[in-house]
């Protein structure tokens, strides 16, 4: 094992509390695009053009066709060994996740488990998840249906006030749902390590919750192949792949 991994396992392995903050990179191996950097999506697509209310009421097809395609990416992935590690080590009790991942890949992990074993522990998805869809106008949630972007009359529609269907995540410029918000700060603040896996720590206010570890008496770990805006923050940075890592790390 490498210095960093054996000095993260101690600490993860004192740990009475512990909270992970996940990001794109944790989904990297299961073949999900990340966001930034060379096979970034916002590489082919800006996200001003796509990920805003202002994109979506300019042209809800383009938005549409983007998020359709995306779904179609996500929904042929599978949670890959980090997701599963987080999963085993989070169904032992005192362990909560909170992930800025909209591709499900967490809550599926924990429902593979729970088909052997109760499984129970706070998952907080901070920017929603592109398997629902939500009502533009009276903000009804339902599963996602199958969307045809081919042009705008064909957009799925609310079938109680007809406005237009959109993806059940948060947009930039969009407030998250501060319950989610609160939980998860009030969670980063309780815990004695907040494990940061896979992001580039850049979108906020997500970004600043493992602070709220900190501030509050804990440390930092973080698994991230590149340094971040928080890797100054932390005890030990981990530079190396979540898939790898993680099992080694929590097992
Ligand atoms: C809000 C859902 C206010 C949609 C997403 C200027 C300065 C500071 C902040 C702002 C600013 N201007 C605007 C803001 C606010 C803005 C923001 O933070 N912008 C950033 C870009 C500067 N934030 C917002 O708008 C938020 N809302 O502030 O509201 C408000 C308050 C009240 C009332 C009204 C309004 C909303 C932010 C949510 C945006 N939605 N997603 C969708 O997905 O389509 S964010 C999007 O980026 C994804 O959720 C993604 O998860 C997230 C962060 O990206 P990462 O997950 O970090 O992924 P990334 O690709 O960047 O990095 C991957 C990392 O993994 C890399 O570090 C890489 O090295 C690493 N990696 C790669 N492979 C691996 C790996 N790690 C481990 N293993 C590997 N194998
Ligand atoms: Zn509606």
């Amino acid at each position: 094992m490498t210095t960093e991994l054996s000095r993260a396992r101690a600490i993860v392995d004192a740990a009475h509390r512990i909270v992970v903050l996940s990001g794109a990179g944790l989904s990297a191996e299961s073949g999900v695009p990340v966001f930034r950097g060379a096979q970034g999506l916002w590489k082919t697509h800006r996200p001003e053009d796509l990920a805003t209310p202002e994109a979506f009421r300019r042209d809800p097809r383009l938005v549409w066709e983007w998020y359709a395609w995306r779904r179609q990416v996500v929904f042929a992935c599978a949670p890959n060994e980090g997701h599963r590690a987080i999963a085993r080590r989070a169904a032992q009790g005192r362990f909560a996740v909170v992930t800025q991942n909209v591709d499900g890949l967490h809550a599926r992990a924990r429902a593979e488990l729970a088909a052997q074993e109760v499984v129970g522990y706070p998952l907080l998805e901070l920017h929603g998840a592109l398997q629902r869809d939500r009502c533009s106008g009276c903000g009804a949630r339902s599963e996602a249906v199958a969307v045809d972007g081919t042009s705008t009359a064909t957009l799925p529609r609310c079938v109680r006030c007809g406005s237009l269907l959109r993806p059940d995540v948060v947009w930039f410029g969009e407030s998250l749902d501060l319950s989610v918000l609160d939980t998860s700060f009030r969670l980063a603040s309780e815990a004695d390590v907040c494990l940061v896996v896979g992001t580039s720590a850049v979108v906020h206010p997500a970004a600043s919750i493992p602070l709220a570890t900190r501030q509050a008496g804990g440390v930092i770990v973080e698994v991230n192949p590149e340094p971040t805006p928080l890797s100054r923050h932390a005890a030990v940075s981990i530079a190396g792949r979540a898939a790898d890592v993680l099992p080694r790390l929590l097992d």
